[in-house]
């Protein structure tokens, strides 16, 4: 089931059992206490930047940090690691990059990809107000210079929308997909924990 989605529609939804509900309470705990020295991650620079990881960057807004012993020790996870291997079809896949997104009022993400080694990443709310994030799934197969041409001028595309849930993991090909988050347009603060894995057999 998780293999078929991912590979029909770009995403899976992690089996919410996969988190125990300790676990989740550990994480909401670590976010609050980590705020206080959160970075501001404030990219200005307009259009659309092809790095040398593969990754398309551009203009975002929010504040920063790599978690504590709790994030740590989910990324490291086998139960994760395993459903994400599930889902890419791929065995040994390690998380090599994870952290915490506290979005602010107004903050906003424009049209990007993640790290080209990056097989899948997971995303799941802290706080349950999060809008749901864009993006363009029919153009995961296109290369890195057709997305940076095609999209120079689309901060937030016309594309599709899907939910990143409360307390419950949705994987999505960041890598290969573009997506976006329009400016957060609630009162409060929402937390995102995001994790990437990618596949470091020789
Ligand atoms: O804000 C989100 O929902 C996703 C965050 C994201 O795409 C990223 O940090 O690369
Ligand atoms: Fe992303």
């Amino acid at each position: 089931m998780l293999r078929s989605t991912w590979l029909a529609e770009g995403r899976a939804q992690v089996p919410p059992e996969t988190v125990e509900a300790g676990m989740w309470e550990e994480l909401t705990a670590e976010a609050t206490r980590c705020e206080p020295h959160a970075v501001v991650r404030h990219n200005q620079r307009p259009g659309l930047l092809a790095m040398r990881d593969g990754s398309i960057t551009s203009p975002q807004r929010c504040r920063v940090h790599p978690g504590g012993k709790a994030l740590n020790a989910l990324a490291r996870s086998k139960t994760l690691a395993d459903i994400a291997g599930e889902a890419t079809g791929r065995r040994n896949l390690t998380a090599i990059r994870f952290g915490l997104k506290y979005y602010a009022p107004g903050d906003y993400m424009h049209v990007h990809r993640d790290d080209g080694k990056c097989e899948i990443t997971l995303s799941t709310g802290l706080t349950p107000g999060l809008a749901p994030m864009g993006w363009l799934p029919r153009l995961r197969h296109l290369s890195t210079r057709e997305i940076t041409q095609r999209l120079a001028d689309t901060p937030y595309p016309n594309g599709e929308l899907f939910p990143i849930r409360y307390r419950e993991f949705t994987a999505f090909d960041g890598g290969r997909i573009p997506h976006w988050r329009t400016p957060l347009d609630t009162r409060s603060r929402e937390v995102l924990l995001t994790i990437c894995y990618a596949d470091l057999t020789p």
